[in-house]
């Protein structure tokens, strides 16, 4: 298997620095958040370092991937967008031998979200919205509510995404929504 420095020479070598930048801030913000609210720091490192390693891959390339997969051919049906997340899980197994399901699903649904999402889930994908590079309006919002509710902070990080995607007349991939109000049934 590869040790974590190798596992980090390889996903840094297929993405610009900027990218790399962005993955070394989720690394540190999902491992400070799994020690805060109680998941696996060393799983939210791997799935963190993993979580992007698709995302400058060319679109043919992902396409590729998705449809020698029979369960994940739906996608293709959405914003290409959300393809590198699934692609990410499927390569970290493939090519990095990764097995915990944990961690291929924290990286699986790190930008779509799921319903019941597992802590490991939530910490990969808040940490995602709110690493010390991210620079959005409404980040230092997201931010705050993080300090005290893993799923408060989620929720206003996908509440943003889907304002988002709303305001630019886009198609929302429906497991967001379903993401969204699982959270907050959670919070009632
Ligand atoms: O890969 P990153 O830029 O670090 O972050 P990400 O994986 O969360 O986001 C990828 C982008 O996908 C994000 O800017 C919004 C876009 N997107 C398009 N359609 C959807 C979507 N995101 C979600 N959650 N749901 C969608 O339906
Ligand atoms: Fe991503
Ligand atoms: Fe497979
Ligand atoms: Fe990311």
């Amino acid at each position: 298997g590869y040790s974590r420095d190798e596992l980090i020479e390889a996903v840094s070598a297929q993405m610009p620095a900027k990218r790399w930048q962005h993955t070394q801030g989720v690394m540190e913000s999902a491992v400070k958040l799994a020690e805060q609210y109680g998941a696996d720091p060393e799983k939210a490192d791997l799935a963190a370092i993993l979580h992007d390693v698709a995302k400058y891959w060319p679109i043919e390339k992902l396409k590729d991937v998705l449809e020698e997969h029979q369960s994940s051919s739906e996608l293709l049906l959405y914003n290409k967008q959300l393809w590198h997340a699934e692609v990410g899980a499927i390569v970290a197994n493939h090519d990095y031998g990764i097995t915990d399901l944990e961690v291929l699903d924290a990286i699986r649904y790190h930008t779509s979200g799921r319903i019941g999402m597992t802590l490991l889930d939530k910490v990969v994908c808040l940490a995602d919205y709110i690493e010390p590079g991210r620079d959005f309006p409404g980040v230092n919002n997201i931010r705050k509510l993080a300090n005290d509710s893993l799923e408060e902070g989620l929720l206003a990080g996908l509440d943003s995404t889907i304002s988002l995607l709303v305001s630019r007349r886009e198609i929302i991939f429906p497991l967001t929504v379903l993401a969204r109000n699982d959270l907050i049934k959670q919070l009632e």
